[in-house]
């Protein structure tokens, strides 16, 4: 990636819309933006204010006017990615945006990359790397909970609680550092601890960071719920109850779902995907045998476990079959079609369903939905509330900094209490920094930003 490239990408959906926007950024993004836009009285870009609209038109090279647009122009350093910044807000169709974006190929931009602007936001300095991921989490937020915290963590929160304690830390190894460069000043008792005193509450900090990571790592993925039973019993009914609308296949002959239909719903706060499988049931065609494995698959990697079944007919060995599969899972079981006289063995399914909790539905009159929700959150939130305002970790990456960052301050700590040399002592301490330095990019490799912004969306 050359950071004197100017580049450019189409930055609102692939679809159709209103508006659609092209961005560019760099050295040359206000020349080319000059070269492609034509004003009603002729007005040169150079006298264009920062961030003012400007109604114009956009020419291919042959003069052909391709369409009518809103050109706003941000001069550096005044901008998202601290560079030149043309923004072209044309019509929102795929037409008009590509022609667009291929005319600023021709004048000399390149196709941006990936998260290419945030990564120059980065790079330049105008925030750092938790932040950046915050925005990127803000865009594929699916919850309010989950857009409040991503917000927080764009906004900086998380970023200057760790600088905080990295500056703690930078602090305590410059101070380690002046007693190893004159050791005739014999280092006091005091000092050591203190020392140990400030890696307590380091490690305290960090303790209360990482207990956060489990509802935010809730908020930010969600949970899977998978939906088994046998065919027919009502799962993509269920399923689109509770989505409210009609994306899977319901019908009247066995085993017609057949492949894993996954789709988000919002629970109280809690973005659940659900994920409605083939029946499971001793495989008729392959096919269907193809959808059992999948099915089977799923349930591997669910956290919650909607097990549907048909309480007006009697339990069989495909129950079994399934009671085997689930045996280990978090689970919930759904007695659906209660409209009808019920034959199910509730002492037989007892047997098998361990201490899950029982609800009876009937999907058909919309009954008991509302009590699967119910049990979906308080299943996942176990009693708790959503935190609200609150700095979390919802990113794996930053739990394992924050790991790796505790463990050498333990390290440090214990060196003191062994009385071991202060210049091991700050090795550890380094480390820690380095640790805490990855979650804000301050000690980040090149390898790792590529990752981290090759999973960013095109054109932010
Ligand atoms: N009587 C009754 N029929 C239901 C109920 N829920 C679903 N069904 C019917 O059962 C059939 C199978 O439903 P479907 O959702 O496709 O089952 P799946 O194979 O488990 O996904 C359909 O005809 C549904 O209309 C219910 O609560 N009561
Ligand atoms: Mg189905």
């Amino acid at each position: 990636m050359l950071m004197e490239d100017t580049i450019a990408a189409i930055s609102t959906p692939i679809g159709v819309g209103g508006i659609g926007i092209v961005r560019m950024s760099g050295n040359r993004a206000l020349e080319i933006a000059g070269n492609m836009f034509r004003t009603k009285n002729n007005k040169k870009l150079e006298y264009f204010k920062n961030r003012y609209f400007n109604y114009g038109k956009i020419v291919d090279s042959e003069g052909n006017t391709v369409d009518e647009v809103l050109m706003v122009i941000m001069r550096a350093p005044n901008s998202y990615t601290k560079e030149d910044i043309a923004e072209i807000h044309c019509h929102g169709g795929i037409i008009p945006l590509r022609k667009i974006l291929k005319i600023a190929i021709q004048h000399g931009a390149r196709l941006a990359e990936p998260g290419e602007f945030t990564k120059r936001a980065f790079l330049n300095g105008r925030i750092d790397l938790a932040q950046a991921e915050g925005v990127m989490d803000l865009i594929c937020a699916k919850t309010e909970s989950a857009a409040k915290t991503s917000l927080l963590q764009m906004e900086g929160a998380l970023s200057s609680k760790i600088r905080e304690m990295r500056e703690n830390l930078i602090d305590i190894m410059a101070r380690i550092e002046v007693t190893i460069d004159y050791p005739e000043e014999d280092i006091e008792e005091v000092d050591k601890e203190q020392y140990a005193e400030r890696f307590t509450f380091l490690i305290e900090e960090i303790d209360r960071l990482l207990s956060t990571a489990e509802q935010g790592k809730l908020i930010r993925q969600g949970i899977k719920v998978v939906i088994v039973g046998k065919p027919n019993v009502g799962k993509s009914s269920l399923l689109n109850a509770l989505l409210r609308e009609n994306r899977a296949i319901v019908t009247d002959i066995p085993g017609t779902t057949r492949d894993v239909i996954e789709e988000s719903l919002d629970i109280k706060g809690v973005l659940v995907r659900i994920l409605d499988t083939a029946g499971i049931r001793r495989a008729t065609d392959i096919i269907e045998d193809i959808g059992i494995k999948r099915s089977k698959q799923s349930i591997q990697e669910a956290d919650l476990i909607l097990w549907v079944m048909d309480a007006s007919r009697p339990y069989d060995d495909d129950d079994l079959e399934i009671a085997e599969d689930i045996k280990d899972k978090k689970k919930i079981v759904v007695l659906n079609k209660m409209d009808n006289p019920m034959v199910i063995d509730l002492q037989a399914i007892n047997d098998h369903i361990g201490n899950a909790p029982v609800i009876k539905t009937s999907v058909k009159l919309g009954k008991g939905i509302s009590d699967v929700e119910d049990c979906i959150h308080d299943m996942v939130m176990g009693g708790k509330v959503l935190a609200q305002d609150e700095v979390l970790i919802t990113n794996l990456r930053h739990q394992e900094a924050l790991i790796r960052a505790r463990e050498h301050i333990e390290e440090a700590l214990s060196a003191l209490e062994k009385d071991i040399p202060l210049d091991l002592v700050s090795i550890d301490v380094r480390e820690a920094c380095d640790a805490m330095g990855t979650i804000t990019g301050e000690t980040v490799t090149e390898d790792l930003l590529d990752k981290i912004f090759s999973e960013f969306c095109l054109g932010k």
